[in-house]
Formats: structure tokens, C-alpha cells, sequence
């Protein structure tokens, strides 16, 4: 990209028909894109039609969008063709979008005037309240950066609810709200939010009580036709981590039925041996890297969402509903250690082919299922040096490979594969983190086309979380307090004045 200009010299520069020119704000934002059109040269004697593209990357903005070769529908694509009647107008799109550049092609004007564009603004919208500080100077340049834009991840997706993405789906989605709310707990404690999102779950289920894997608010709360296995799991982890992190007993108590339920019909799919199996009648989600086989990985997943409901119990002091589902859990791992690790490759394998993969090392070692720190630290090695073993595409399945890796005492391992990977993302330009990132074949799209790709992302704003809660890449000596945030009163969100830049 060249800069040809300010954003205060756009409004002296006149745009006639089939002219463009791309606005660049700055940093990523969701909100509103509002400007003032005005005729030069003389009167306006027609109307004037605008396409106006929105990027969150350049290349949203430098390549044409058509021929779209993805499998979702091209509505998503961020285009919109206005016409704007009775110049001089003040124009404001009604529609929200995600985004930092602005592509504006004048289509069709009247040759006799060209149109002035004043007062271009964006206005940005997020439910964050606070800005926490950022992570001291004695943190390596390259964390800090990865923090500021997980952050900026976190804020742009933080709306009524906890989206998935501002730009695609605009939903909320149980695995990306646990990821969500854990970076939100270190950092803009937007916990309101978080409970309303628990009570969309909650309020929306399927008949058979599982709750949806992903719901809608508008235009009014219901729930989509996609019930995920495993992100089902995840609600009774993300219920028992909102408790703990707010102390907000009451809504734990309300939701416990909820969560217990998730169990309940999770383990009622497992075999006699107590093995999960995917059937594929119901979608595990795991990861979006093809042929992935999400039997081992979704075992994994159960047994720590069990897990984590017995320390809900304990937190709620209903520890004598439970007893029952020690002895379940024991045997869920048993199971796993017995048919699924491959003591001679030193890994956990899945489904009938035995596919070695690094999300099923991940979910395995996540659940306690290794046995030993040592297993569980060479099943991830030996998986993540295996050029066969699958590895995960998306910033959702490698931050549980962290998430592992530190659970197993890999902490240098850990802060390696975050640099690697959301290092890799900040190296190639992103002011928030996306959606799905290949490092071996960066323009891979799971939909086919990567215009279809989301890149301000939930899931993958986790980084914050993982430094700031976790400890991960804290200098030496340097106090756990320094981490926890100071909440500053951020004005400058949702009002953002918005200037072309
Ligand atoms: C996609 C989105 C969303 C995710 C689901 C499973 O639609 O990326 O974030 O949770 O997949």
C-alpha cells in the first residue's frame, strides 16, 4: 500500500464518475460509516451510486471480490451498492460492518459534476466499557503487540453479545464465548455480557435439552439448526469459569440444571466401553482442518467438561449431586488410555484409521487422560514433529494446543507456538486476529474462497487471556499483580470521532 494523502485532504479532492479511492481509519472498528456527499463543478443534476467495500485486510479491498468461489452465500461478501439522491446529503449506512479500509468506487454520476466526500467517519460500536492498561515495557515488544490486538479482538466482537465475528456471523457460538469470556476476564470484565450470553444458551435449547451451538439475537433471540457435540460440552466449562471468576453463585445455581444436562446427554452417546464415538449425526466442531477425525478429540472434551462440572458442584455446594459421575469420569479415561494411545508412536490416535492429529493430542492431555506429565508433554511433541500428523487451522484449536502445552508444564513450548502462530498473524499486518491462519498456506480458506473469512475473530483473541491470567510469557520477577489490569474509563470507544486517515 502507498499513502497518496491525508484524511483531511480527501474532502478537497473531487471524485468523478469511475474514480476510487480506499480510506484507511487507522485500526480495526465495528460501526458505522456516515460521510458528507457534495457535488463540485456545478449542480448536482442526478443522482450519484456508490460501491462501497469494507476490509478488514487489504486484500478485501485490493482484489475483487467476484468470482466468489466460496460455500456460504456470497451475502456475506462486505459490499454495498448505494445511490444517494439530492447532493449535497448527508449519508449514513445503515448497515454495521467490521472494518479498517473503505473502498469507494464512484459508479454513476452525471459528467457534470464530481462529488466531494466531507466529514468521512467511522462510528465505531463495542460494549466495552474499559481500556486496561497495556502489559508493562518489560515484556517483549512482540507480547505486547500480540496482547493490544487480542484486545482489540475481544472489543470489536464485544456488542449486545459476544460475537463470533463482527463481519461473519455476527452470532454467538458457545466455543468462542468461553474463549471470549476468559480473555474478558483478564481484561475488560465485561462479565455482564457474559451471563447474558449464558442465559441465551440456556433459554434456547434443543427438546432433548442440549444447548444449540450457536444462537442469534436478532431479530429475536432463537437458535440456529447447528447443535456441536463438543461446544455443547464447553457450556457447562465456560458456566463453571464464570462462576469463578465473579463469585455470581445465584446465576450458577439458576443454569446447574443446564449444565448438568449437557452431561447427561453427552454421556448417554457413549459406547459400552464408554468411548465417544462421531457418528456424524451430530456435528463435532473441534477444528476446521479437513479430514480431521474428531472421535479422540471430542472424548477429550467430554471428560473435561465432566471434569470441570464437579468443580462447578463443589463451587455451588451441591457436591452430593454428583458422586456418581467420579467413577464415569475414571472410566472415560481408563477407556481412552486403554484403546486410543499408541504406546509405541507415543501418541493418542482416532477413529479406525488411527489418524494422529494435533487437536486430539491437545483435547487428551487437556482431559487428565496421559496419566503422566511425561506422556501427556511427548503425545504433543511427537504429534506437532510429525509431518503426517493433521494440524489444526484455526486459532480456536491452537489456543487448547496452549492451553495443553502449559497444563502439562510445556511453558516455553507454549509462548513458542503463540509466537509462531498469532506472532505469525501480527507479522503479516492484522489489527485483530482472525478467523482461520495456516502459517504452511496462508490464503487456505475453510469456505473456499478467503473473502469469505472472518479476521476479526473470537476465538482467537485467547493470547490475552493466556498472558495476563496465566502467566504465559511473564518476565522474570516481574509481580503477577503488574498483569492484572487497571481499569481506565475508556471514552474514546463507541465514540470514536473517527477521521479519515
Ligand atoms: C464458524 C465460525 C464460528 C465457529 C463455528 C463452529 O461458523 O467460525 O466462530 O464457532 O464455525
Amino acid at each position: 500500500m502507498q499513502p497518496v494523502g491525508d484524511g483531511a485532504g480527501l474532502a478537497r479532492r473531487d471524485w468523478p464518475e469511475g474514480s476510487a479511492f480506499i480510506a484507511d481509519f487507522g485500526e480495526h472498528l465495528t460501526g458505522y460509516l456516515s460521510f458528507r456527499a457534495v457535488p463540485a463543478g456545478c449542480v448536482a443534476d442526478s443522482p450519484i451510486r456508490l460501491r462501497l467495500t469494507f476490509g478488514e485486510v487489504p486484500t478485501d479491498v485490493a482484489e475483487p471480490l467476484y468470482p466468489y468461489s466460496g460455500w456460504i452465500s456470497a451475502a456475506w461478501l462486505p459490499e454495498e451498492i448505494v445511490t444517494i439522491d439530492d447532493l449535497p446529503a448527508i449519508f449514513r449506512l445503515p448497515r454495521r460492518h467490521a472494518f479498517r479500509y473503505v473502498k469507494v468506487e464512484v459508479l454513476a454520476a452525471s459528467r457534470r459534476f464530481a462529488v466531494r466526500f466531507e466529514d468521512m467517519t467511522a462510528h465505531a460500536v463495542t460494549s466495552a466499557r474499559t481500556e486496561p492498561e497495556p502489559l508493562p515495557d518489560a515484556y517483549p515488544e512482540w507480547i505486547r503487540q500480540v496482547d493490544l490486538v487480542a484486545q482489540r479482538t475481544l472489543r470489536d466482537c464485544l456488542q449486545t453479545a459476544f460475537e463470533d465475528g463482527p463481519r461473519r456471523d455476527r452470532r454467538l457460538w458457545v466455543g468462542d464465548l468461553r474463549l471470549q469470556a476468559l480473555a474478558s476476564y483478564a481484561t475488560l470484565r465485561a462479565d455482564d455480557v457474559v451471563k447474558r450470553c449464558l442465559y441465551l444458551f440456556a433459554g434456547l435449547p434443543r427438546s432433548d435439552g442440549l444447548v444449540n451451538g450457536c444462537v442469534y439475537e436478532r431479530p429475536e433471540p432463537t437458535y440456529g439448526d447447528t447443535t456441536t457435540l463438543d461446544y455443547a460440552a464447553l457450556f457447562c466449562v465456560t458456566l463453571q469459569e464464570y462462576v469463578e471468576a465473579t463469585g455470581d453463585t445465584a446465576c450458577g445455581r439458576e443454569l446447574w440444571p443446564v449444565a448438568r444436562r449437557q452431561v447427561d446427554c453427552l454421556l448417554a452417546r457413549l459406547d459400552d466401553t464408554l468411548m465417544f464415538h462421531d457418528s456424524g449425526e451430530t456435528w463435532c466442531f473441534i477444528d476446521w482442518a479437513f479430514g480431521l477425525d474428531k472421535s479422540a478429540a471430542t472424548h477429550g472434551v467430554i471428560v473435561f467438561a465432566l471434569r470441570r462440572m464437579l468443580a462447578l458442584a463443589a463451587l455451588l455446594g451441591c457436591t452430593e449431586e454428583v458422586g456418581h459421575y467420579g467413577p464415569l469420569v475414571d472410566g472415560m479415561a481408563a477407556a481412552a488410555r486403554a484403546q486410543l494411545f499408541d504406546a509405541g508412536r507415543g501418541v493418542f490416535t482416532s477413529g479406525p484409521e488411527q489418524q494422529v492429529s494435533v487437536a486430539a493430542q491437545a483435547w487428551l492431555v487437556l482431559a487428565g487422560i496421559a496419566g503422566s506429565a511425561g506422556v501427556a508433554q511427548a503425545a504433543l511433541r511427537n504429534a506437532l514433529a510429525d509431518p503426517r500428523a493433521l494440524r489444526p487451522i484455526t486459532p480456536y484449536a491452537y489456543h487448547y494446543v496452549v492451553e495443553a502445552m502449559l497444563a502439562c508444564g510445556m511453558d516455553d513450548e507454549a509462548l513458542d507456538l503463540v509466537r509462531s502462530y498469532w506472532g505469525a498473524m501480527l507479522d503479516a499486518g492484522a489489527d485483530t486476529f482472525w478467523e482461520a491462519f495456516d502459517p504452511a498456506d496462508p490464503l487456505a480458506s475453510p469456505y473456499g474462497d478467503i473473502h469469505a473469512n472472518s479476521y476479526c475473530h473470537a476465538w482467537s483473541c485467547s493470547p490475552a487471556w493466556l498472558f495476563r491470567a496465566r502467566g504465559l510469557g511473564r518476565p522474570a520477577g516481574l509481580q503477577a499483580e503488574l498483569q492484572t489490569e487497571s481499569q481506565a474509563e475508556l471514552p474514546a470507544i463507541g465514540q470514536v470521532p473517527g477521521e479519515a486517515a
